[in-house]
């Protein structure tokens, strides 16, 4: 059974990548987010970003948020996001190289944040990442704009 709604909720996730205009990721204690690579149509208007914390560590321990730069930015992104501390959720206040952003957040807890589709062009090279300190090298993955 536990098996069976397992396959269902797979097949619910890859329905709602379908329409491409929503970028869902669950993070957990083991530092990892649950995909490697995510989809977004180019044609989008507004694009979500929908994080869940699924582990039980608070965020001072284990936080976790998403952040979406471009790919030669990504690294940089995140070194001064460090910087900038758990108070700004992990991000350089007004960053113009960050394209979108959630707050920072522990186990249990969900964010959600929007932005417009046009901030990203088709066939662009794009990362999706985690700036908590350490995290970076566990937690990247590539957002791919068709
Ligand atoms: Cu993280």
């Amino acid at each position: 059974m536990r098996t069976v709604l397992f396959m269902l909720a797979l097949a619910a996730s890859g329905l709602a990548q379908a329409d491409s205009c929503s970028i869902n990721l669950k993070a957990d204690d083991a530092m990892k987010f649950d995909q490697r690579a995510v989809t977004v149509s180019s044609t989008c208007k507004t694009i979500t970003i929908n994080l869940v914390h699924t582990g039980k560590l608070p965020a001072q321990a284990m936080g976790h948020n998403v952040v979406i730069a471009a790919t030669n930015t990504y690294q940089a992104v995140a070194q001064d996001g460090m910087s900038a501390g758990l108070a700004a959720n992990y991000v350089k206040p007004g960053d113009p190289r960050v394209i979108a952003s959630t707050k920072i957040i522990g186990g249990g807890e969900t964010t959600s944040t929007s932005f417009a589709g046009d901030k990203l062009k088709s066939g662009g090279a794009y990362k999706f990442f985690c700036t908590a300190p350490g995290h970076l090298g566990m937690m990247t993955g590539q957002l791919v704009v068709k």
